[in-house]
């Protein structure tokens, strides 16, 4: 179900009830109005969010439109020079604001021999689930790490060179509502593009990734 889009179900259960000869049209569409229970929004243009010499950009965004920021979504540059060894690393997060929270899985980073782990959003194809029995959730996720970090190249995150769902949650008065975004990452990890979200109106209530 679109925003505001009572007139657009409407025309949709008509199309239906109205035969045959449409319903290749009806089909058509139905990919955009089939759950009156999920509210998606499809970012139009898309948010293009590109890292910078050292430097970086974030967006924020209001998943359900209450006013309340839900997540944050940054492309960054970290780099410098010491005794001729280089470190330049491109990352991408997702951090949850205001309660909201993100699923992710711990990772071993490989570095120069030695082993960190670090927090990234999972990566979920169409029809996952997303809801209280997936594990595990946290405020914060790589998206992605990409580059050379004291002359050692890194390449971390499930993101990096991909299109696929984060899944979310986001707190609305009091209760808790499960979301998914779409979204891309370069293979190079200096951008993030955001293409469209959405959340599910009942709380405690699993959303399968890409649902509409
Ligand atoms: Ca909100
Ligand atoms: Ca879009």
């Amino acid at each position: 179900m679109k925003k505001n889009s009572a007139l657009s179900k409407k025309m949709t259960k008509y199309s239906v009830l109205a035969g045959a000869a449409i319903t290749m049209i009806a089909a058509c569409k139905k990919d955009d109005s089939n759950d009156p229970n999920i509210i998606e929004t499809d970012v139009n243009p898309d948010i293009s969010i590109t890292s910078m010499n050292n430097s970086g950009n974030e967006v924020e965004i209001d998943i359900n439109g209450d006013g309340i920021l839900d997540v944050s979504i940054g492309a960054y540059n970290y780099n410098y020079t010491y005794g001729g060894t280089s470190t330049s690393v491109n990352y991408g997060y997702i951090s949850g604001l205001n309660g909201g929270q993100v699923l992710t899985q711990s990772e071993s980073i490989i570095v120069g021999g030695n082993s960190y782990m670090e927090d990234f959003a999972t990566a979920l194809s169409e029809g996952n689930s997303i809801g209280p029995s997936q594990v595990t959730w946290l405020d914060y996720g790589y998206l992605g790490l990409k580059g050379t970090y004291y002359g050692q190249e890194i390449t971390a995150g499930q993101f990096l060179g991909q299109d696929k769902y984060v899944g979310l949650s986001i707190q609305a008065a009091g209760n808790t509502h499960y979301a998914w975004m779409r979204l891309s990452m370069t293979a190079d990890g200096s951008n993030v593009t955001v293409y469209e979200y959405a959340y599910h109106i009942n709380p405690n209530t699993p959303i399968e990734a890409g649902a509409k």
